[in-house]
């Protein structure tokens, strides 16, 4: 017989708990853009923008939006034993790559202003990081077999490294040659992104991967990561926007 790995109450709770986490971000990060001029008001708005896309991804699961089901058989075969198929249907919550395909982009957005990178490399690390949500999405939910749906992750981790080596390489040099501050809050907050944005791909690795991880834990699991990442990350940003004055932008 099948198995279903669906979600459950503490899981539900915890959606609707995050859904109100991400608005009252939002509007607290809002409120922060009016205590600074008009045209210096380009991290407040990315900032806002990643949670209100939040909340409504969240909004989305909360209410059993966004989610269906991936039916993978597993062909368990060990010596000796006849050869077993296991059928499992797991939850995805495929609102969440919806979210992350607009808000990563936008986060990689906040660190590149800050750093102060081109054009080009803004692009080209916003065009990785979207390569590795996507492919993600075909890791999670398109793959009809284990290797296939490895093989997607293996391509969605190059693409992350891609990511990686645009901020740690160009994103570290144009900060560092501003110096002083920038460049020290630079260096601190892409630390803690770089730990955070790991995180991912190893929940997922046991949640959606192998699937040893319950829908619940992965909700907590990805609820804490989503905070930290969006939340915790933006409000570093907006408050240190307001006392170091040269992390501002004017446009
Ligand atoms: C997946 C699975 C495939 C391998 C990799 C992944 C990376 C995901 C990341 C997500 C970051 C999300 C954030 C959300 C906002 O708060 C798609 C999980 C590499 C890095 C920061």
């Amino acid at each position: 017989s099948p198995e279903y790995q669906t979600v459950g109450e503490t899981g539900k709770r915890t959606l609707w708990v995050v859904f109100v986490i991400m608005t009252l971000a939002s509007a607290a990060f809002a409120g922060m853009s009016w205590t600074v001029p008009i045209n210096k008001r380009i991290f407040h708005f990315i900032t806002t923008l990643i949670t209100i896309f939040a909340a409504l991804s969240y909004f989305a699961m909360a209410t059993g939006h966004g989610v269906a089901y991936h039916h993978i058989v597993v062909n368990e075969s060990h010596p000796h034993v006849p050869d077993t198929e296991h059928e499992i249907y797991r939850q995805v919550f495929f609102a969440r790559y919806i979210d992350w395909t607009v808000t990563t982009p936008l986060l990689l957005l906040d660190l590149c202003l800050l750093a102060g990178l081109n054009g080009a490399h803004i692009l080209m690390a916003i065009i990785a990081d979207v390569i590795m949500i996507l492919t993600g999405l075909f890791a999670a939910f398109g793959a009809e077999s284990n290797p296939q749906k490895w093989g997607w992750y293996t391509i969605s981790c190059i693409a992350y490294l891609v990511v990686i080596w645009h901020l740690a390489l160009h994103g570290r040099a144009m900060a560092m040659s501003k110096g002083g501050n920038v460049a020290r809050f630079f260096g601190a907050l892409a630390a803690f992104t770089l730990i955070l944005w790991t995180a991912y791909p190893i929940v997922w690795g046991f949640a959606d991967g192998a699937r040893r991880v319950s829908i619940d834990a992965e909700i907590m699991c990805y609820a804490v990561l989503d905070v930290l990442a969006k939340v915790g990350f933006g409000a570093w940003l907006l408050i240190s926007h307001a006392t170091i004055p040269e992390i501002g932008l004017e446009l």
